[in-house]
């Protein structure tokens, strides 16, 4: 449906037809959260809620664009790319910028995007953005660029040109999803395994707080460098470590008077967060799916109380699910501070689950909640040609 709409809007805008048509879905991620930069394990997946890109290689250094979810458009040339208040078109800029300075030949292009991501939801609309541009190009110019260095030059874009810190997750669950899996993510070595996940008895419900407090970004980059804090303090007794993956509960409780009281509860955090995807793992083998929801509610209390992330409305949200028998596991999700909760329900449940978590959200704040039912889809891919 979006495509086609994609596709009639190509055509009233630029008057000709798109070369290529792309989806680049946004992702959720099940379990391992702020583990990615510490070099540890993430648990995400790619899903149906996406992008699509309508393009067409253009004469010359010029690029078009229209955002078709905002109904706004800018110009601008790939020889002088500068980052302006229009913040979609910092992410779309950016991989022009990072494809340039790795020394592939790329021109102008018109282009159209849009689709049913929800933005500011912690679902990846921008990696989604960022993927689907790297990906268009690619096949555009043929540049033969494989998916990793896609998805490197991706993060790349959005670190250096838009200037967010963030780890190497959500493009790579961007690009690397499949259907009916989860990807297992070694953030370090970037080694990746499926794991099937199978919805026939449950749901993934995404719950949206509809609120994203201003304070994210600073204090993401506030847990980056207390994570890195942790890290130093320990160095000196244990050289060979490089990031909080190589650290185990053992070292931290040997040396945890030498840490301040808040480093030390954001490193505890992601010792036992990095141990806990590989735990859950073994859990969607032996496919105990109560066992993976307790693992999910950890994780959240761990954002919670130690890496302090969350906000009132993630909590109570999470908080409404205890009592609901049909609900294996509830958490936030995504780097916090609003945003989305994810929610592992059963089937029978989901109906109950909905009306009453949003009645009583809609109570406590007077927000109409959101909610997606999501399914897990394949990452980036072209659609037609
Ligand atoms: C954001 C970042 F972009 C990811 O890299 C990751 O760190 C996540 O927050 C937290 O797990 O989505």
């Amino acid at each position: 449906m979006y495509s086609s709409l994609i596709t009639e809007k190509f055509h009233s805008f630029f008057q000709s037809s798109p070369e290529l048509i792309v989806r680049s879905p946004g992702r959720i991620n099940l379990i391992g959260e702020h583990t990615d930069y510490n070099g540890g394990f993430v648990l995400p997946a790619s899903i149906d809620k996406e992008l699509y890109f309508a393009i067409r290689k253009k004469e010359g250094s010029d690029c078009r664009i229209f955002a078709e979810n905002l109904d706004e458009h800018d110009e601008f040339s790939i020889d002088n790319l500068e980052k302006t208040g229009k913040e979609w078109a910092n992410y779309l800029k950016g991989v022009v910028d990072q494809l340039q300075k790795a020394g592939y030949k790329i021109g102008g292009f018109d282009l159209v995007f849009g689709g049913n991501i929800p933005t500011g939801a912690g679902v990846s609309s921008s990696a989604a953005l960022e993927c689907g541009l790297a990906f268009c190009l690619n096949q555009l110019y043929d540049l033969n660029l494989d998916t990793l260095t896609m998805v490197k030059l991706s993060q790349k874009a959005e670190n250096e040109f838009v200037g967010v810190n963030c780890g190497i997750m959500d493009q790579f669950a961007s690009m690397f999803g499949k259907q009916s899996s989860v990807i297992q993510i070694d953030c370090r070595s970037l080694n990746y395994q499926y794991f099937p996940f199978e919805m026939e008895d449950f749901i993934l419900i995404l719950c949206n707080t509809g609120v994203k407090h201003s304070l994210g970004n600073s204090e993401y980059n506030t847990r980056r460098q207390e994570c890195e804090t942790g890290v130093q303090i320990l160095q000196k007794y244990y050289p060979e470590i490089k990031t909080l993956r190589d650290v185990s509960m053992e070292m931290l409780g040997k040396h945890e008077t030498e840490f301040p009281e808040i480093v030390l509860k954001r490193c505890k955090y992601v010792v036992e967060e990095i141990v806990r995807v590989q735990e859950a793992c073994k859990d969607l083998t032996e496919n105990n799916m109560r066992a993976f929801g307790q693992k999910m509610y950890q994780t959240h209390f761990g954002l919670q109380h130690d890496y302090a992330v969350s906000c009132e409305e993630l909590d109570y949200l999470v908080e409404q699910t205890l009592e609901d028998e049909n609900v294996f596991g509830a958490r936030m999700m995504g780097g916090g501070f609003g945003g989305c909760t994810i929610n592992l329900v059963k089937k029978d449940g989901v109906d109950r689950f909905l009306a009453s978590i949003s009645e009583a959200y809609q109570q406590k704040f007077n927000i109409e909640l959101v909610s997606h039912l999501v399914t897990i889809t394949d990452g980036t891919s072209v659609l037609s040609h």
